[in-house]
């Protein structure tokens, strides 16, 4: 197939593409780098280093002999660009990662708030007009988030829910709650892209992901430029891979709050695998199809207490003060069977997963800058303390 993937160059998007390359797909990675920008804005880098994308893309030709295309463009900013590449390309699918996804980051302040709805849900409206204008038959397949969901009292559906009120039934998108303005905006875009699928017939599936953990997957394997992100700051670190590098390092395991938050998780490998099921097997025309892209729950504790029992060193958790508002002790069951039917064999957690993250984590442990670790954006606070 031929396959445009937005935000490429990203933590996910680049092993994606890879992957996906790998199994002869002709891939093209739309991405405007912005990213790496925050990596400066934050003064904080990827554990990993990143190299510079020309040097990525030459790497991945030289261990495979396939090109991948790359075109440097704001998804948000050039709509007129964007409907060029999508004219000349011809995609059969576009996978979009293109977001500012950190939550902490869109809670700094009113204009990070500001420029994470705009990018994300701005984005997201090109995609759909440009799909609409060019081809409705371009399946998107579109990045969401488990956060959407929040917590509720109810199990968590697969996106629909059936419900019956006062004698009458119907068929609804499920309720959500999300807990940052960045979740928000996936909110936001999913609500935008049901609409699309209903008046213009347009295809598309959305994938309420869960936090993705690991690093490595065998294509970044062949060739140290073949690198993806393992962001381990505050902001932009995720929390099974903070807890590995904090093992690390002999530094506490950060629990926020009382840790008995349950959180939906997947690993990386098979985030790429996610991405090759959906795109092999399209929603139908005027579909909006929604799976929840995770493997298994579990909460903050569990994460912790895994960890601490795999770690070669003994490791301390430490519960600091929540700087989010989020639920504790609360119900999770969530319905996650749409892509283990159509083929998933997940990763689960386990003692050698978290094991084979320790080589690569130690290489790099001397490129941690520890303050970067401790959480300073509060969810209280309209305006965060970190002076961004
Ligand atoms: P990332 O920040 O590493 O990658 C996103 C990429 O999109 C970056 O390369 C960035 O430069 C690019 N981008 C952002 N805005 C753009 C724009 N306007 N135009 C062009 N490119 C733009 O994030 P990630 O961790 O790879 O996440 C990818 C997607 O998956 C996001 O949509 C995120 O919400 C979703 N997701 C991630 C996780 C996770 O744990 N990492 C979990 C669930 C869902
Ligand atoms: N947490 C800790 N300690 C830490 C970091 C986080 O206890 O050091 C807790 C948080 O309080 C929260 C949970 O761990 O309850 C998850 O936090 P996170 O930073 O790992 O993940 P989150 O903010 O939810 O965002 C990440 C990605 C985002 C994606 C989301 C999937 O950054 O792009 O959408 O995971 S989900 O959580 O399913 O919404």
């Amino acid at each position: 197939m031929r396959i445009i993937v937005l935000g490429g160059d990203g933590f996910c998007g680049w092993p994606t593409s890879l992957y996906l390359s790998d199994r002869g797909h002709d891939v093209t990675i739309l991405d405007n780098l912005s990213r790496r920008n925050i990596d400066n804005e934050l003064e904080v880098q990827s554990l990993t280093p990143i190299t510079p994308i020309g040097e990525r893309l030459r790497a991945w030709h030289e261990v495979s002999g396939r090109e991948i295309g790359f075109i440097n463009l704001d998804l948000a900013n050039e709509y007129d660009r964007l409907v060029r590449v999508i004219e000349e390309v011809q995609p059969e699918a576009i996978v979009h990662f293109a977001e500012q996804r950190a939550a902490p980051y869109s809670m700094v302040d009113r204009k990070h708030a500001v420029y994470t709805q705009v990018n994300n849900v701005v984005g997201t409206m090109n995609v759909l007009y440009a799909i609409a204008e060019i081809n409705p038959d371009i399946h998107l397949v579109k990045l969401g988030t488990m956060g959407a969901y929040g917590e509720p009292n109810i199990d968590i559906e697969e996106g629909w829910l059936e419900i019956e009120h006062k004698g009458r039934k119907d068929r609804v998108l499920f309720p959500k709650r999300p807990g940052s303005f960045y979740h928000l905006s996936k909110v936001h875009d999913s609500h935008n892209i049901e609409f699309a699928c209903r008046i213009w017939g347009i295809r598309a599936t959305d994938l309420n992901q869960g936090i993705v953990y690991g690093q490595q997957t065998p294509e970044t394997e062949r060739d140290d430029r073949l690198a993806t992100r393992y962001d381990y700051d505050a902001v932009f670190g995720t929390v099974l891979n903070r807890f590995v590098i904090q093992s690390v390092l002999g530094l506490p395991l950060m629990v926020y709050g009382n840790g008995s938050q349950v959180r939906g998780i997947i690993e990386i490998r098979d985030t790429v695998r996610c991405l090759e099921l959906a795109c092999e097997n399209p929603a139908d025309r005027g579909e909006f199809r929604v799976f929840n892209q995770m493997t298994q729950s579990l909460s903050i504790t569990q994460m912790a207490q895994t960890i601490a029992r795999v770690s070669p060193q003994k490791v301390e958790v430490e519960h600091l003060a929540n700087p989010r508002v989020e639920e504790e002790g609360h119900h999770y069951n969530v319905v996650h069977s749409g892509l283990f039917e159509l083929g998933l064999d997940p990763h689960m957690l386990s003692d050698t997963l978290i094991e084979s993250l320790f080589e690569i984590t130690k290489r790099y442990a001397y490129r941690v800058r520890p303050e970067a670790m401790i959480p300073t954006i509060d969810w209280r606070r309209a305006a965060s303390q970190i002076g961004l």
